[in-house]
């Protein structure tokens, strides 16, 4: 119903947004009327990231929106001194996607002490002073894992053994991982066959993946399931499944979140069992929400973003036109 609602209001802004133009009254990093955007981006940790800062970027082209970007290349303290450069140069919005949920209340505080409004994008933050960002625009992790849950539930109607999981997790300590990791366990309690056997941080990359999945794969040879927090790291599960002799797919199903193209491929080709998507493709929402917000504009707290599921089958049905 939230979500519905949500969508909704997201869509009139999409109107509202495309007839507002732009005073850039709040400061202005420059003086041609344009706004102008800081955008602090985590990292280009994954195929995700990739995709997204590809819409961040292309988006403000199209709104005519001056972008200053910086990659913080997946540190905290990289983010906070990025933000800081933007307050220093007076851009008139903030946007950042928050490596890790806690720790920003300073620097939030600086952008609101100095007039400028914040929108957190993908990512959120845990602070309790909600009125130190206007808006939060980005999908709903608790429901991804849950979907990925009971994914598993329904595929283990059939299962004469135990079901025992490897759980790859995102970056520790950010919305993602934090939120993916209660969702699933939420949805996976409905069957007790169903045991996760090791979890630990991929860090969002194919890298990590393989190297965590190399070390627990030794350590329990009783696993037959992979939840992997994004596609990336599942893809470089994958070749420590196979080194280990094991099929992908098969000997041990993988359950993924993202649906980016690379994890598309692998799971039209019955290498991946089950995607969650979540859409990168955030840019024109938070062009629109910039633009309204530095227009005076309110804006509503929270934009969720529209996800669906992938079978194999779908896979192959939706690869074709995959944009990412
Ligand atoms: O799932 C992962 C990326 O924050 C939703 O970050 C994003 C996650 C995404 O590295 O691939």
């Amino acid at each position: 119903m939230f979500r519905r609602v949500s969508a909704a209001i997201a869509a009139g802004l999409l109107i509202a947004g495309g007839l507002t133009a732009c005073g850039g009254d709040s400061g202005g990093g420059n003086d041609d009327g344009k706004i102008t955007m800081g955008f602090a981006q985590v990292g280009a940790e994954s195929g995700w990231r990739t995709a997204n800062t590809k819409s961040v970027q292309e988006a403000a082209k199209a709104a005519g929106i001056d972008l200053k970007f910086s990659d913080a290349q997946q540190k905290q303290e990289n983010q906070i001194k990025a933000i800081r450069s933007y307050i220093a140069q007076k851009v008139d919005v903030i946007a950042f996607s928050p490596v890790i949920e806690s720790g920003w209340d300073q620097v939030l505080k600086e952008a609101k002490d100095a007039d400028i409004p914040v929108i957190l994008t993908d990512r959120a933050v845990d602070s309790k002073d909600t009125s130190l960002y206007k808006s939060f625009i980005g999908s709903d992790f608790i429901l991804e894992g849950k979907k990925a849950g009971e994914w598993l539930v329904d595929d283990s109607k059939t299962a004469k053994g135990p079901v025992n999981v490897i759980q790859l997790e995102g970056t520790t300590g950010s919305a993602p991982a934090n939120d993916r990791t209660s969702g699933f366990a939420d949805a996976i309690k409905a069957d007790p066959k169903i045991k996760i056997v090791a979890s630990q941080d991929g860090d969002f990359t194919r890298a990590k993946g393989k190297e965590v999945m190399e070390a627990l794969l030794k350590a329990h040879p009783e696993a037959n399931v992979l939840f992997a927090q994004n596609d990336d790291m599942g893809l470089g599960a994958m070749e420590a499944i196979e080194a280990a002799g094991k099929k992908p797919g098969v000997d041990m199903k993988i359950v993924t979140i993202d649906a980016v193209k690379d994890g598309m491929t692998a799971l039209a080709n019955g290498q991946f069992n089950y995607i969650v998507e979540c859409s990168p493709l955030l840019g024109p929402q938070l062009m629109d929400l910039a633009k309204q917000v530095v227009d005076g504009k309110e804006i509503p707290k929270r934009v969720l973003t529209k996800e669906t599921t992938f079978t194999q089958e779908q896979a192959k049905t939706a690869l074709p036109s995959r944009k990412y």
